[in-house]
């Protein structure tokens, strides 16, 4: 029997061939605490970066990538760091970014050289990537171990509130200005009924509570319903939630969202934004190669709201979400811009921007969901610099060893840092939509070459 969903024969075989692993999302740096942000038709993911080799949340600064399909992420690198704040010292923990007016508030927890303990900060910019510069030139709050992980969310009538803490829960709001206060700071009051377990004060030792608070909360609206999803349990870490009418409480325990898995990490921290019709719930694991509990790395899952407008559980995947969009290969697209790569590193510098580097033999990249229209390209140029013999690219379709269609020889250029855009001609037919596999070869050992951007013509 035909079904009525049956869907066009030439849009199925114009569809990649295989379903490729996405989570984590980035792969040339660790990435922690994600904390997404929709603006105009982008979505943004504003996290902590992991030290390589780090053997304590030793973080140095906060890193900005943003998608429009949620396959390919591109680096925007780093707009902030803890020596943008000349009153702090360490831990550049659990940001997030709002708009207001035109304006990007970027709310940090940070190590306060003022009292020895931690704080929270507010940077101001004028874009969604920065740069970003402390708006005040103090902490928001300063001096307990609680006042790490702010969330801030601004409800339909204006008001701005940001909510923190670890194991208490404190919320403010927010005056118009987003960097001061409009009365006093409230601590929530914790119960079994709110959130699990009472207070940590007030918990009995080796009693079994149902869950409780520990850290990381997110708060927002939506439906009229108001959420705080936070991390819970103590270490390791599962994600629950809880709900209220109102954005000040008192608030209902709902239940675990991402209950307690083998992901490699200790902690759990998450972020949740709606986009393109679509929900999306962002986290942190270790499963990077590499990772652990202080190597972690963001993963993100779509996911639906029960009718209710409760939320159902969600398991991390290598998959992730399903492309919500094509990428255009006629136009510039910057070398950071990915859903996957191998070996590869990226760097940052003034006048280039973000490029990716630490390129050797038998790394790539794969660039997801390219669609190359009906006629195919011609020629495929690239942005590169060697100072040593360069490389080849070769650009592949749909697999690592999948056909070739271009292979682009990199000279050296003087320098790692001496750009210049070298062109090739496309050798096989490339229409529809693929998957394109940038994949390096070269001499084994030393790096072969540094690749800021390419297009297809
Ligand atoms: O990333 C440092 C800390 O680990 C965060 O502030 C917590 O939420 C936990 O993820």
């Amino acid at each position: 029997m035909k079904s009525k969903f049956t869907l066009p024969l030439a849009f199925i075989l114009s569809l990649p061939l295989t379903t490729q692993a996405i989570n984590p999302i980035i792969q040339t740096n660790f990435t922690t605490d994600p904390a997404p942000m929709v603006h105009n038709d982008t979505l943004y993911v504003y996290t902590g970066h992991d030290e390589d080799g780090a053997d304590f949340f030793w973080m140095q600064e906060w890193r900005v990538y943003s998608t429009t399909d949620m396959v390919n992420w591109t680096d925007h690198g780093s707009p902030l760091a803890i020596e943008d704040f000349e009153w702090a010292d360490d831990r550049a923990w659990a940001p997030q970014c709002i708009e207001r007016d035109g304006k990007f508030y970027f709310y940090v927890p940070l190590h306060s050289k003022l009292t020895g303990a931690m704080a929270i900060g507010v940077a101001v910019g004028d874009s969604p990537v920065g740069p970003f510069k402390d708006a005040i030139g103090r902490p928001l709050v300063d001096g307990s171990w609680d006042y790490i992980d702010p969330t801030v969310f601004i409800d339909d009538d204006g008001q701005a509130y940001l909510y923190w803490g670890n194991p208490e829960i404190y919320y403010v709001k927010l005056n118009k200005d987003m960097t001061s206060f409009d009365g006093d700071v409230h601590k929530v009051e914790q119960s079994v009924d709110g959130f699990g377990a009472p207070g940590p004060k007030e918990r009995v030792k080796d009693a079994k509570y149902k869950d409780n608070y520990t850290e990381g909360p997110w708060f927002y609206k939506r439906n009229g319903n108001y959420y705080l999803l936070y991390a819970a349990g103590g270490v390791p870490e599962h994600i629950a939630y809880s709900m209220s009418d109102t954005p000040v409480g008192p608030w209902k325990y709902m239940g675990e969202i991402m209950p307690l898995c083998d992901t490699g990490s200790f902690t759990n921290h998450c972020g949740v934004a709606d986009y393109k019709g679509k929900s999306y719930f962002f986290y942190h694991t270790g499963k990077l190669s590499g990772g652990g509990g202080f190597a972690r790395s963001v993963a993100v899952e779509e996911f639906k709201y029960n009718k209710d407008g409760t939320i159902p559980t969600i398991m991390p995947t290598d998959e992730g979400p399903a492309p919500v969009g094509v990428l255009n290969p006629y136009r510039r697209v910057e070398a950071e811009t990915m859903a996957w790569s191998k070996g590869v590193r990226v760097e940052q510098n003034s006048k280039t921007g973000v490029y990716v580097s630490d390129i050797h033999n038998g790394d790539y990249i794969r660039v997801g969901n390219v669609d190359f229209g009906k006629k195919g390209p011609k020629s495929f140029v690239a942005d590169i610099a060697s100072a040593l013999r360069g490389g080849t690219i070769e650009v592949r379709l749909d697999k690592e060893d999948g056909e070739l269609i271009a292979s682009l020889n990199v000279p050296g250029t003087g320098g790692w840092e001496d750009w210049k855009s070298i062109e090739t001609s496309v050798v096989a037919k490339a229409t529809g939509i693929h998957d394109v596999y940038f994949v390096f070869k070269g001499r084994k050992g030393p790096k072969l070459f540094n690749f800021d951007y390419w297009q297809f013509k």
